[in-house]
């Protein structure tokens, strides 16, 4: 007998309503969502960075970033603009994994990019296993459009909190909005809650 009978891999499972956030449809394409282009990322040079409102900055060069305890995952994510993808699966380093031993004094994160985007977290969102700077998509190097060389990934919060090239967390005392959060888009983003606009 075959170990797969013919038709299999067209039928799809019956979505689990309770992984889709109200408001939401499954996509299941990887849709691409930049606000400009993608920029060209030179591994030598890249550095990831926490800075700010703590006690100690902290860096990595890709080689120290790549040596930390990784992590692989599988995890949904959610777009404001409707999207929801299931059983995303990804590698990378905790946000916990960066900031042992740091003592962070503020309570908020303005996260910065290769490109000139920022958004902006509490930091509690980044932290208890819950954030990722991620280098690997589904088993292979992130693609630049998805972000790579590394993004962070906050797959509880809607998906533009998960700045793609990143390459800074800066700690702040107060929350400053973002790129899109200037733009009206809401400060935390949680898709449960359809926190998708500064007034929801
Ligand atoms: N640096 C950067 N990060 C970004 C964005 C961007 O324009 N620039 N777009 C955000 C938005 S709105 C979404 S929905 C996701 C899209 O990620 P994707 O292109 O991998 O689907 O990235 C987020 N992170
Ligand atoms: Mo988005």
């Amino acid at each position: 007998m075959p170990p797969i009978s013919r038709g299999f891999r067209g039928r799809r499972p019956p979505v689990d309503p309770t992984r889709v956030p109200p408001g939401q449809y499954v996509e299941r394409d990887f849709p691409v969502l930049s606000a400009g282009p993608t920029p060209r990322v030179d591994l030598d040079r890249w550095q990831l960075s926490i800075d700010g409102a703590i006690d100690r900055a902290a860096s990595w060069s890709w080689e120290q970033f790549r040596a930390l305890p990784q992590e692989t995952f599988t995890v949904d994510i959610h777009c404001v603009t409707k999207w929801t993808k299931l059983d995303t699966t990804w590698t990378g380093v905790a946000v916990d994994t960066l900031l042992a031993g740091l003592s962070p004094g503020g309570a908020f994160v303005s996260v910065w990019c290769d490109g000139g985007y920022t958004t902006n977290l509490p930091l509690a969102d980044l932290t208890d296993g819950r954030a990722w700077v991620v280098h690997e998509y589904d088993g292979a190097p992130l693609p630049p459009e998805h972000g790579g060389p590394a993004r962070l990934l906050v797959p509880h919060l809607y998906f533009w909190k998960s700045a793609k090239w990143v390459r800074g967390l800066t700690i702040t005392v107060a929350d400053e909005p973002g790129f899109w959060e200037r733009g009206g888009y809401h400060r935390r983003g949680d898709p449960w809650r359809e926190e998708r606009y500064w007034s929801d």
